[in-house]
């Protein structure tokens, strides 16, 4: 192209066409897009429906136990399951995980043991110190992972480890500096970074439309010169197919790809007086609805003849258990003191807060 015949607009135009989704199970449960299927076995294929089917109990139940005062802070995940799991799905035991406050299920399929999912969701520190797992606690503040997940990938570069860091945020979170910033370091330096955004239409009540005028948020890693995708996030084996697809580029020293995934929760923000009637339409959440990623998943499943209801039943049976074991436990966990809550707060205690520690120990001695 000549100076000449310079059309920014159709630079836009043209790079934005480029943009479309990318699916390979419909929403009938059909497979559309058979070249693109990824290697999965059966067995593979039942084990990646159990966990959705888990995950969508662990909600069901997270939200009535917040609602009797059992658990703390919550933020619901129906209908992200395919982008949570099936993406999880796609790593290996040690690549790490730096989640937002709603991708706690990524952390449980990790290896967070469930009890300590419950003890984050109640405020206590003994849910934020993990031991077997590769993944930093879910971020509160909205893409500070994205800067994260750029320092941690480039300290697994330098010390010549073959795994990645897979970082979560969503529509909202892709307007913050901290995004940016995120995926041009990470592509500067070829780190192993797969940064997902979970686009689910709202960040709160602010739709998507005015959080950006880019026609998708894929879109916006172009600028930062990294491979970037637009996937269907309802559809567990496309999400699957394209972060493993950026795993095996990140692993071979390629860098960095931002994947915007297409995706809807189905629940309000968070448990605390999020009311979604109030800017979302019933007519928006039943198109949503048809589109649901377990129904689509168990149809296809059906069809190959690998899933039944009896299973299903089962996976919600053994989830229950899992669930009020899991409480048991977190009941049973000491309550935490305001003295311990200082002791892992600081190396070096700041003297001031020394003294304020001092009078804690005495209280909590009595
Ligand atoms: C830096 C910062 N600003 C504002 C908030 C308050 N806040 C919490 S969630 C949220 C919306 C985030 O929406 P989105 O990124 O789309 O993620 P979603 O909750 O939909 O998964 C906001 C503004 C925050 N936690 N951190």
């Amino acid at each position: 192209m000549t100076p000449n015949n310079f059309d920014p607009v159709e630079t836009l135009n043209t790079i934005e066409e480029k943009f479309e989704m990318f699916q390979i199970l419909d929403e009938e449960g059909k497979i559309v897009n058979e070249s693109e299927m990824p290697e999965l076995s059966d067995d593979q294929l039942v084990e990646l429906m159990k966990r959705m089917v888990w995950t969508r109990v662990l909600d069901a139940r997270s939200i009535s136990l917040n609602r009797q005062g059992r658990l703390g802070f919550y933020a619901p995940t129906a209908g992200q399951e395919a982008s949570q799991l099936g993406s999880q799905y796609a790593l290996e035991k040690d690549d790490y995980i730096l989640p937002g406050y709603r991708d706690v299920p990524q952390l449980i399929w990790h290896g967070l043991p469930l009890t300590q999912a419950f003890l984050f969701s109640r405020g206590h520190f003994k849910g934020n110190q993990y031991d077997e797992i590769n993944a930093l606690p879910p971020q509160i503040i909205i893409g500070a992972q994205y800067v994260q997940t750029a320092g941690v990938a480039l300290g697994l570069k330098k010390r010549g480890k073959d795994s990645v860091v897979i970082t979560y945020t969503g529509d909202g979170g892709s307007s913050q500096g901290d995004f940016y910033e995120g995926i041009n370091f990470a592509g500067a330096f070829d780190a192993p970074a797969i940064f997902v955004i979970q686009n689910n239409n709202y960040a709160i009540s602010t739709p998507r439309e005015l959080q950006s005028k880019a026609k998708t948020l894929g879109q916006k890693g172009i600028a930062a010169g990294i491979p970037s995708v637009v996937v269907d996030g309802m559809d567990p084996l496309a999400v699957y197919k394209v972060v493993r697809d950026a795993r095996d580029r990140a692993v071979a020293g390629e860098g960095p790809t931002l994947i915007e995934m297409l995706t809807y929760r189905y629940g309000p923000h968070t448990m605390a007086g999020d009311d979604p009637t109030r800017y979302r339409t019933s007519d928006e959440d039943s198109e949503w609805e048809k589109k649901d990623p377990l129904v689509r998943f168990r149809t296809y499943l059906e069809g190959k003849k690998l899933w039944t209801k009896e299973q299903e039943d089962e996976v919600i049976e053994q989830a229950k258990e899992d669930i009020k074991k899991a409480i048991k436990e977190a009941d049973g966990t000491e309550k935490q003191s305001v003295t311990q809550l200082m002791e892992i707060m600081y190396a070096d205690m700041p003297s001031n807060l020394k003294e304020q520690y001092e009078v804690y120990k005495e209280k909590e001695s009595k």
